[in-house]
């Protein structure tokens, strides 16, 4: 593979990527374009009020006096989100003026079908000049399909526990990508394991309905959309290169004991590979999402939390190596399709971004072929049930202006883009 393990001296280390290497960021549509119609906006208007007043039990006291914006409603209501489906091309200046060449959007699927089986061919057209956008900026583009809120008439129909699910996916997806014809990346779903387990296992996200069987039953009926997606594509255009964004987590056994790495193995399975293992004959490369390290202590979380994020995260670099090594057996091409934090005040950003990066290239010297890193994400935006507070934007969204401004390390992350190399 064509990458060293960085020339050494005693004052730093140069640490080269491959060749051809994607470096970007992204975004998903209801979090940044603003205006979406679907479940989730929905959602939002009727739990506003609901959210803003659990806040101050909710969240930690240094949070909430932090970002005192959650005690208000208006901070879960997506409404504008930062207008990007109209600031676009401001956008992807800014990422290309940051050294990137790739970059990870969604499509919103109530714009594209409104209304069951009737297509919006404005709404495509304007995706279409999305794409083009990001061509004429040399951003590769890396489309995701599904980055979960549905639209209206679905989500009447019951969503994702539809039997009819994998058709109104395979419909819906080869309409894309016969009008998109010259995006290369396809991501089906982004965190299909994330977004059941938070809908009907938490029963905390729309539609809220708690109940382990029907759990069950919507991870087999994505891996089943998942499939027909695959093959409605692929017979439109065999060169697409097809995967899911998996949030596979790094699991570690407490103290190693015995107990412990029963229960790390099995949730190992369960959560990290049985949807990747469910879809391998119908994947061209696996989209990673790594946020997440967990001590397994007898089927509690036991994190040492030394570092944390905004969001009382803990954070963990150093994990991607280990997730990366456990993705090395489907042997399949890896691209880091999320990771990042919320950091408000950019104060540990740069570290985070350059120790994944130290991590993620120890991995590709053992031999995981890891492509590209997309962080998350480009510019702030709503983070689902938290609202606005938490910011993951390597550029800073002002919310009453909307101005956009680079955060300090950004500028450090253009320079590692620029130079295909860390310098540690
Ligand atoms: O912002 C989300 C994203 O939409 C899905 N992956 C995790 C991110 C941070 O929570």
């Amino acid at each position: 593979m064509d990458i060293d393990n960085g020339i050494k001296n005693k004052e730093r280390a140069v640490l080269r990527f491959p060749a051809g290497f994607l470096w970007g960021s992204g975004t998903s549509a209801h979090q940044v374009e603003g205006c979406c119609i679907n479940d989730w906006s929905q959602w939002e208007k009727n739990n506003a009020n609901r959210l803003a007043n659990r806040a101050k039990t909710y969240w930690q006291e240094w949070q909430w006096k932090k970002f005192p914006e959650m005690l208000e409603p208006g901070n879960y209501i997506s409404d504008r989100a930062c207008d990007h489906y109209n600031r676009y091309e401001e956008d992807f200046d800014i990422a290309k003026s940051l050294g990137q060449n790739a970059h990870r959007i969604s499509i919103e699927w109530s714009r594209i079908e409104p209304e069951e089986g009737k297509f919006d061919e404005k709404e495509i057209g304007h995706y279409k000049k999305v794409i083009s956008a990001l061509r004429e900026r040399g951003l590769e583009p890396f489309v995701t399909i599904w980055h979960w809120p549905l639209p209206l008439w679905l989500a009447r129909q019951g969503g994702l526990t539809n039997e009819k699910l994998p058709f109104y996916f395979s419909r819906y997806a080869e309409k894309l990508v016969s009008a998109l014809g010259e995006v290369k990346f396809w991501i089906t779903f982004n965190e299909p394991e994330i977004y059941s387990f938070n809908c009907f296992l938490r029963g905390v996200w729309p539609p809220q309905k708690k109940n382990p069987v029907t759990y069950l039953s919507v991870i087999n009926n994505l891996i089943k959309a998942h499939k027909a997606i695959y093959s409605a594509i692929k017979k439109i255009n065999p060169a697409a290169q097809i995967g899911i964004a998996a949030h596979n987590v790094y699991f570690e056994a407490y103290k190693n004991r015995v107990i412990n790495r029963l229960l790390k193995k099995t949730i190992d399975w369960w959560w990290n590979y049985h949807f990747l293992n469910q879809i391998k004959d119908f994947q061209n490369f696996i989209g990673l999402n790594f946020y997440f390290h967990h001590r397994i202590n007898n089927g509690f979380r036991e994190n040492e939390n030394k570092i944390v994020s905004d969001l009382g995260w803990e954070l963990y670099p150093e994990g991607i190596y280990e997730v990366l090594i456990g993705l090395k057996k489907y042997n399949k091409s890896i691209y880091i399709t999320e990771n990042g934090l919320a950091d408000h005040e950019d104060k540990y950003r740069e570290w985070f971004i350059k120790e994944t990066l130290r991590s993620l290239h120890q991995a590709i010297a053992a031999g995981v072929d890891v492509r590209g890193y997309l962080h998350w994400s480009l510019i702030d935006f709503i983070e689902w049930d938290k609202g606005f507070w938490p910011r993951f934007g390597l550029v800073g969204v002002d919310r009453t202006t909307l101005a956009r401004t680079p955060r300090p390390s950004a500028l450090v992350y253009a320079g590692i883009c620029r130079n295909n190399s860390l310098t540690i």
